[in-house]
């Protein structure tokens, strides 16, 4: 078993402390961030999700395992996020209303920081009324929000019509993500853009404001 397979293994297991020692061990075998993160975490928590979804774990046991998550992220988080970069806009985030996940929110918070991004970060369970707030607040280039379940996606729309009520739509790009996202239902919606992942979501961010 290679050291990515053993950050997987302890991540299922929710070892928080053995997770911090393999992904310190893994920088110094030269292996990379992203690839820490990509086959050794959330390789990890993919498994406890379709485990999660089989019945063969319950909520403590997945609990454990984003905590777990949040130790290794910490080892990574000053690689991936290299601080001192320009700033090159301004980005409110957040994971929409009645939705707590937010392990895949605070990945695309240190990717756009890594961007070179300033990044508003509202958290989780953030109503459309609080998305308004922000970006009166805080005149953001762009409105990055995400959902990982089915029963809260549909508040993106909701932040977006709102946008519109306050003739705020056409002063941000919106960016939606999440696992039950598609690019159709950001079409169906109107958002800007549709980012399958946190990387992606930096690089989109940057298109969008056409930084180049
Ligand atoms: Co929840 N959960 N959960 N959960 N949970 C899922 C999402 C689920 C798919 C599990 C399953 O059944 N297989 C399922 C949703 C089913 C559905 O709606 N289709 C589910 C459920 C049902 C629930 C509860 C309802 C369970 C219950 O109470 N009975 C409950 C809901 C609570 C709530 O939100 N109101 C719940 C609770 C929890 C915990 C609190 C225990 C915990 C969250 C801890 C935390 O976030 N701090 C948790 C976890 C950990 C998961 C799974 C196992 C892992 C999610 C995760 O962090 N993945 C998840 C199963 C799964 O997704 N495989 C599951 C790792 C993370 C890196 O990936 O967040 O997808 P992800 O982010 C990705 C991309 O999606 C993308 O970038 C990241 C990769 O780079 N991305 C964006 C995300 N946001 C983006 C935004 C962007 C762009 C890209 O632009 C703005």
């Amino acid at each position: 078993m290679n050291n990515l397979e053993r950050i997987s293994e302890a991540l299922q297991k929710g070892e928080a402390e053995k997770i911090t020692e393999l992904v310190r061990l893994a920088l110094t075998e030269q292996r990379s961030p992203e690839e820490i993160l990509d086959n050794g975490l959330i390789e990890g928590m993919n498994i406890i999700g379709v485990k999660f979804k089989e019945h063969e774990i319950f909520l403590p046991e997945v609990l454990m395992a984003a905590r777990a998550m949040y130790a290794g992220l910490d080892v990574l988080n000053p690689l991936l996020a290299q601080t001192g970069v320009k700033k090159i806009g301004k980005v409110v985030l957040g994971t929409v209303k009645g939705d707590l996940h937010d392990i895949g929110k605070n990945l695309v918070k240190m990717m756009l920081e890594g961007t070179g991004f300033e990044v508003f970060d509202l958290g989780v369970d953030v109503s459309a009324d609080k998305f308004i707030a922000a970006v009166r607040e805080h005149q953001p280039d762009i409105v990055a929000m995400s959902a990982l379940l089915t029963t809260t996606m549909v508040f993106m729309s909701e932040v977006i019509n709102s946008l519109q009520s306050a003739d705020l739509r056409k002063k941000v790009k919106v960016i939606i993500g999440g696992a039950p996202v598609t690019q159709h239902y950001a079409d169906q919606i109107g958002a800007d853009c549709y980012s399958p992942d946190a990387a992606t979501a930096a690089e989109d961010a940057k298109r969008l404001i056409k930084y180049s």
